[in-house]
């Protein structure tokens, strides 16, 4: 085989292998040993990686409909995620063990040519699968996330954030929290508008409820928003995601910018407003 590398071709007048065709290929690559027992291992690894996923319970429930959407979104992509993490560990690991110098130095195999019928089928699906499996559910994930915008919402609240502090105001109910020891408490089952911003001649701060699986940025000069559908009661006490954490790093206190969430039934939140009105 020595004389068939690319140097020894050149100028010899002797003919480069052909290329195998796409089916001897495909054969080749499939019915080997090697193959077979790689993918034993992938197969299980895969097993193993997606029930113990399933398993773990990462982040608690969500407390709203978008907060569904997006751990759906999650799941879905860790789910694909794992098999390909899987594949890519059990090649190396059984490279590296299975085919290992071992001994005295052997002889360099041919040089492997490219197929090109291969690459076309490979771009091909790879394509395909890209369009199906992360385009078009981030796409319609989006339009599902932004579905309520032009819907008035049951409350809305505006937000400014400051270094290192959020401010609220209750739209419409004259009520506004000030200070870090106020707790956000908004109402179960209603669809929730954030409005956000920064004071003006401040930095950026990132309006996030963990709970609620929802983030944006809070920009001077600009105003931002997101929908929410409240499904769940819950308050900070119970549980650390009821709270409004700042997301992007924004100075000194930044780990400490943030408003504990208290989430009641719509009458106890009215009696909650009236209580801050008096
Ligand atoms: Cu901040």
């Amino acid at each position: 085989m020595a004389n068939l590398s690319p140097i020894n071709l050149l100028g010899t007048g002797i003919r480069s292998p052909r290329e195998p065709t796409f089916y001897r290929a495909l054969r080749e690559i499939v019915l080997n040993r090697d193959t077979v027992t790689a993918a034993a291992i992938w197969v299980l690894l895969t097993i193993i990686g997606e029930l113990s996923f399933l398993q773990i319970d990462m982040f608690g429930d969500a407390a709203t409909k978008q907060g569904d959407f997006i751990d759906d979104a999650f799941i879905l992509l860790m789910v694909l995620a794992i098999p390909i993490f899987t594949l890519v560990i059990t090649m190396i690991l059984y490279v590296v063990f299975k085919f290992r110098a071992k001994g005295d130095e052997i002889e360099d195999a041919a040089p492997t040519r490219t197929h090109t019928k291969w690459v076309g089928f490979w771009l091909a699906w790879t394509t395909i699968l890209c369009l199906v499996v992360i385009v078009h559910p981030g796409y319609t994930g989006i339009l599902e996330l932004r579905a309520t915008n032009a819907e008035e919402p049951d409350l809305t609240v505006n937000v400014t954030g400051r270094r290192w502090q959020w401010i609220y105001e209750y739209e419409g109910r004259d009520v506004s929290l000030f200070t870090k020891d106020e707790m956000l408490v908004l109402p179960n089952h209603s669809l929730i508008r954030f409005n956000v911003t920064a004071e003006d001649q401040d930095v950026i701060h990132s309006f996030w409820i963990p709970a609620f699986r929802m983030k944006i940025d809070a920009v001077p000069g600009l105003t931002t928003y997101f929908d929410v559908e409240t499904t769940e009661t819950g308050h900070f006490n119970d549980d650390v995601n009821f709270r409004v954490q700042c997301a992007e790093l924004c100075g000194n206190d930044h780990s400490l910018m943030f408003t504990r969430v208290e989430v009641v039934e719509p009458a106890e939140f009215e009696q909650w407003i009236a209580d801050q009105a008096a």
